[in-house]
């Protein structure tokens, strides 16, 4: 049974908790660390067996964590992964790796240096069906070589404090990740396009809707259409242009119902309950990897929150620019490589 230590039990971390606890096998919690100690003293009320320790570090070292869960506040992560790293600890770390791609090159530093493969990161969309459907078909060349993508991110609100920054940190990196891990390449070129803001966008640093375009070595063009505030539901889209047709993302896996004149699909705004599965799929896959003492090759590891990261700092600096931003990445290093 695999003891985790969670760090951060705010929205996300008490579903993550809650996951832990009652649908993954071969796991369970056995302390919480969060700044709001009261929230966190609720979360773990029904389970007698789960402790609350004020100070991260405190609980990374604990001997009854086994492994830990990051899902603190984004800056945070880089420190609580390299206190991981530093105590050979398997960590499953929330996205983004690191507020800057300096941070997490230190991340991906110190992992190498360890010599063993101890980070998972929570890009959960690499265990979704859908889209490991899409990357089959595009990555066997079924349909030809993928040349466009076109993707689109809504939220329906977004939680206050939202500004650029964490429109590209917090929401456009899901599709800077996936869709690298989808066709296969890394990125060489970004720029985000500021269209007409909604009335919707909480404060003046948020551009909302924004078009980041993003090129690959290999010369594939992705728009990414990042909306969140668009009101009405959490949507999440995506078709890849191949030279012999297209692939598309299916939209909704809910009964279509019709009326007197009409057709209708429900929609949820939860985005969480939106990847429900995918968020399983990808704790039970990290799971199974620390009791069996190694890392789980399905998922994202270190150096892919490396690339994000650099891919994200050159959106930041197109939003201030309006240029084509060089991406600096190079090639995967061995010790990344399956
Ligand atoms: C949030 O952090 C997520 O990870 C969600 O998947 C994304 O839709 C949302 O925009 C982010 O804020």
């Amino acid at each position: 049974m695999l003891k985790v230590g969670i760090v951060g039990v705010g929205s996300m971390g008490t579903q993550h908790f809650l996951r832990l606890m009652t649908r993954i096998n071969n796991a369970t919690v056995t302390a919480v660390s969060d700044i709001n100690a009261a929230h966190a003293k609720d979360v773990i009320t029904p389970y007698k067996n789960v402790r609350f320790i004020a100070d991260p570090i405190s609980l990374i070292n604990d001997s009854e964590v086994d492994a830990v869960v990051i899902v603190s506040a984004d800056k945070t992560h880089e420190e609580f992964c390299l206190e991981a790293l530093r105590l050979k600890k398997f960590v499953f770390c929330e996205k983004p790796l690191s507020a800057s791609s300096e941070g997490a090159k230190k991340v991906v530093d110190a992992e190498i240096a360890g010599g063993k493969r101890l980070i998972q990161l929570g890009f959960n969309r690499r265990f979704d069906p859908a889209y490991q459907e899409l990357k089959e078909i595009v990555v066997t060349g079924k349909i030809g070589q993928p040349l466009v993508a076109h993707c689109a991110h809504r939220n329906a609100t977004y939680p206050a404090p939202s500004d650029d920054v964490v429109a590209i940190t917090g929401t456009a990196i899901h599709e800077i990740d996936t869709m690298s891990w989808l066709v296969g390449d890394y990125f060489t070129k970004a720029q985000v396009i500021f269209p007409k803001t909604t009335k919707y966008s909480q404060n003046s640093n948020l551009h909302d809707p924004q078009i980041v375009l993003l090129t690959t070595s290999s010369g594939m063009v992705i728009t990414a259409e990042i909306w969140v505030n668009c009101q009405y539901a959490y949507d999440i889209r995506c078709e890849v242009l191949c030279e012999d047709g297209t692939a598309t993302l299916p939209r909704h896996a809910r009964v279509n119902v019709c009326t007197k004149n009409s057709s209708s699909i429900g929609m949820t705004s939860d985005g969480l309950a939106f990847f429900e599965d995918s968020y399983n799929a990808e704790f039970q896959a990290w799971a199974d990897a620390c009791n069996n003492n190694t890392y789980c090759a399905a998922a994202a590891s270190a150096w892919d929150g490396y690339c994000a990261a650099v891919t994200t700092d050159s959106c930041l600096k197109s939003q201030k620019t309006g240029a084509i931003e060089s991406v600096p990445l190079t090639d995967r290093p061995a010790f990344y490589r399956d």
